[in-house]
């Protein structure tokens, strides 16, 4: 190749994006995940709290503990459930096992009313009273920062549902957001937050999926005072509403085509930030472990494997839930139309991978097998072929990461009770550069969602299991190799930097990767 004379300003340019850290091509992708506060209360063996978290706080650079409210007439924010101060010491204490890993708090969540932040948010008297509160939260418990989850600027009257069990609901009134204030008064809470915060602590933003509610934040000058933006790239469609009749994805990596269904889908959201002016290196995208469910029972063949079923009303929710579409609340998680990935695993249910959507369907043509789900349980939802497409997805487009929503969903070994985390796993093997992390003695080799063998190996070629066996015994270590700082060859969860030696490596591996 001839060489090439580079103009000045082209290399101007570039020396300015790499001292900006807009750009950082080595760096691996950031993994988060939120932490849910009212898992605690789920129904045995599905019980969450803050020590279920172990075997995947190795994996993460961010957690965010959610949620904390907002006091509404002292501004100051406020803890949630009486457990929270034990549950901050017992998040904070594993940073001695990741001390990487960033805590943040997260302040709202969708049962917070909007118009408390819309409230908050509009006057300096106000928001200095919240942004002090958060100064001393962060230095009392040692939290990294904040991100700000208000569901959200604008947002029309509603009634908050609150669903503590199947039978126990707190309703309260919101009265919404306030147009068109709410814009700019968001922004100079960032704004004056990030005076406070100096570049010492983070302000990350959990930001809205669809265009008429991101519409609805002033992108540029909110992207000059956060870290990054949480894309909520999930609930494109729930059942748990009067209205929502039609079985369809919850978070699809692309549009499915059935025009009776939602036209939105993560890459919809993704580009439309984009063509917002939002850098992809502050976008962290959002994967759900849970999935939406309707009740559409007698489909046969293969009849169930697409969306836009109408589905029925089946009535075996409760409460202001009970007239809605959503099939029976799952079992741990008592909410209605949603079960959890370990739910659905639980359930035993067939299941079909839609390619178009990179989402999986799941049908229970009969009852199941643990006796909770009702025959006719029809199920989107995200599993580990979905959670690496969407992954790769984020690794194609320079996003700065993935995090997931919410560690208790995940899935769980239920002979002992604790969490394998199998989604959660992907995330971080594919974030990476590896594959879905190594399901126990087995090499799947599933090219196009990548796979979970060594990268060496993740062949479009490869199209037999044993061409890929055979592939894995040649290209494959067959050592456990730790390089943190390049690419390591063991399970994400293993890759740390204070693994100095073979034995430290290979215990960790013996422990955490399979
Ligand atoms: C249900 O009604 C709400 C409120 O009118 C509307 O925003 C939403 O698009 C409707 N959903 C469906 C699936 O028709
Ligand atoms: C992704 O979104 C962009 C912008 O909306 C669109 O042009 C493109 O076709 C989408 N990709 C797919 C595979 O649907
Ligand atoms: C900066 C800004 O636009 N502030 C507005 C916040 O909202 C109040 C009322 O809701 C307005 O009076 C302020 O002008």
């Amino acid at each position: 190749m001839a060489p090439r004379v580079v103009p000045l300003p082209f290399i101007l340019v570039l020396l300015m994006v790499a001292s900006s850290g807009f750009v950082s091509v080595t760096s691996t992708p950031i993994m988060g995940a939120y932490f849910a506060n009212w898992a605690q209360y789920h129904t045995a063996p599905y019980t969450y709290t803050p020590e279920n978290l172990a075997p995947i706080v190795g994996s993460l650079d961010h957690l965010m503990y959610a949620f904390a409210y907002i006091d509404p007439s002292s501004f100051a924010v406020t803890k949630v459930e009486p457990k929270d101060p034990q549950f901050y010491g017992e998040v904070m204490a594993y940073k001695k096992t990741n001390p990487n890993m960033k805590v943040l708090l997260s302040v709202g969540g969708w049962n917070m009313p909007s118009s408390i932040f819309s409230k908050m948010v509009s006057t300096k008297t106000n928001r200095a009273a919240f942004i002090s509160s958060c100064v001393t939260a962060i230095k009392t418990t040692g939290f990294d920062g904040i991100d700000i989850d208000w569901e959200y600027p604008c947002s029309p009257q509603r009634t908050d549902h609150i669903k503590y069990s199947c039978a126990q609901f707190k309703s309260s009134t919101d009265a919404g957001g306030t147009c068109p204030q709410d814009t700019p008064n968001f922004s100079a809470l960032l704004q004056e937050m990030r005076a406070a915060f100096g570049s010492t602590y983070m302000i990350t933003v959990a930001s809205q999926s669809a265009h008429k509610n991101w519409d609805k934040f002033d992108f540029k000058t909110m992207d000059n005072y956060i870290d990054y933006w949480h894309v909520m790239t999930y609930d494109y469609t729930v059942s748990d509403i009067a209205n929502s009749s039609v079985t369809s994805p919850n978070c699809p990596l692309y549009s499915p085509p059935e025009s009776s269904v939602v036209q939105w889908s993560l890459n919809y959201t993704v580009q439309g930030y984009l063509a917002a002016g939002v850098p992809a290196s502050k976008i962290i995208i959002g994967i759900p472990l849970y999935g939406h469910t309707w009740f559409a029972p007698g489909l046969t063949g293969d009849a169930w494997k697409t969306y836009g079923l109408k589905g029925e009303i089946q009535g075996l929710c409760c409460g202001p839930f009970k007239q809605t579409y959503g099939a029976k609340y799952g079992k741990g998680c008592q909410l209605c139309g949603t079960m959890m990935v370990s739910e659905i695993d639980a359930s035993g249910p067939q299941t079909f991978y839609d390619k178009k959507t990179e989402t999986m369907i799941a049908y229970l043509p009969e009852d199941s097998s643990d006796g909770w789900t009702k025959a006719g349980t029809w199920i989107t939802y995200n599993e580990e072929t979905s959670a690496a497409a969407i992954t790769k997805y984020a690794v194609d487009n320079k996003l700065a990461g993935v995090f997931v929503f919410d560690t208790s969903m995940d899935t769980m070994d239920f002979g002992s009770g604790t969490f394998t985390y199998k989604v959660s796993k992907t995330v971080r093997s594919v974030l990476n550069g590896g594959g879905p992390g190594p399901s126990p003695g087995s090499h799947v080799c599933t090219p196009a969602a990548q796979c979970n063998v060594c990268a060496a190996c993740c062949k479009t070629y490869l199209k037999t299991q044993s061409d890929c066996d055979a592939c894995v015994a040649q290209a494959c270590p067959k050592t456990n190799v730790c390089q943190p700082s390049g690419s390591c060859t063991v399970c994400a969860a293993c890759c740390k930097s204070y693994l100095k030696t073979q034995n430290d490596c290979d215990a960790c591996v013996k422990s955490e990767c399979t």
